[in-house]
């Protein structure tokens, strides 16, 4: 299997319209959730860098969609989130027209991360992107945020809990993690490494 070096990432660019996105050739790996669930931490996380992507704890922080290359290996996507009430109507608007219209570009995703916090009770918007990963056949990976805010017991029926709300299969891959305490990122960083380059 090759390895990903997670630590060689790079910014590549901001995009604020789908025309903007490069064109690399490389698997597209796209991060999903609502604002504030910790995508952007995720990227830093896994590339072991607290610069490289904003992170604030006012949602809406990521408002355009972001390039980053791993290794030379994967383009990582950092979106902006959805259901973030905070703004602007016309503001949420235009994130969540960048969002749908990413999806529906035609790209070629290769994989979407879709997160969400392990603590709450997943949303509509939550629901709704499940569905429309399921329904589109966009392979996806699970990825439950923040679980350094629970037990281990409380993050395992969380996750009990999680598979009856939500619509997703029992092979489905999926991961409970912390980009504070690195918790369960190595699994992430394996898997995906064989995912890609098995
Ligand atoms: N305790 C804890 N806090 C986290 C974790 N991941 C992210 N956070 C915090 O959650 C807040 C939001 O994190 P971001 O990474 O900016 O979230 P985002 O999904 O990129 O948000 P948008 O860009 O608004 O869509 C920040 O205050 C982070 O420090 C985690 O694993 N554990
Ligand atoms: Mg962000």
């Amino acid at each position: 299997m090759t390895a990903i070096n997670f630590n060689k990432a790079r910014f590549i660019k901001v995009a604020v319209k789908v025309n903007d996105l490069p064109d690399t050739g490389l698997p597209e790996v796209v991060l999903s959730g609502r604002s504030n669930v910790g995508k952007s931490s995720l990227i830093n996380a896994l590339a072991n860098n607290r610069k490289l992507a904003k992170v604030s704890q006012t949602p809406g922080k990521t408002r355009e969609i972001i390039y980053f290359n791993f290794d030379d290996k994967l383009l990582v996507t950092d979106l902006p989130g959805y259901g973030y009430s905070a703004a602007s109507k016309g503001k949420t608007q235009a994130f969540s027209e960048l969002c749908d219209n990413y999806f529906r570009s035609g790209r070629n995703i290769s994989l979407v991360l879709h997160l969400i916090d392990i603590r709450h009770e997943p949303s509509d918007n939550d629901k709704a992107m499940l569905e429309f990963l399921n329904s589109q056949n966009l392979p996806y990976f699970l990825v439950f945020t923040k679980c350094d805010k629970m037990s281990r017991a409380q993050v395992s029926r969380s996750l009990q809990m999680m598979s009856k709300s939500l619509d997703f299969s029992e092979d489905a891959c999926v991961f409970a993690i912390s980009s504070q305490n690195k918790a369960g990122l190595e699994d992430l960083k394996q898997a995906l490494c064989e995912y890609f380059y098995k």
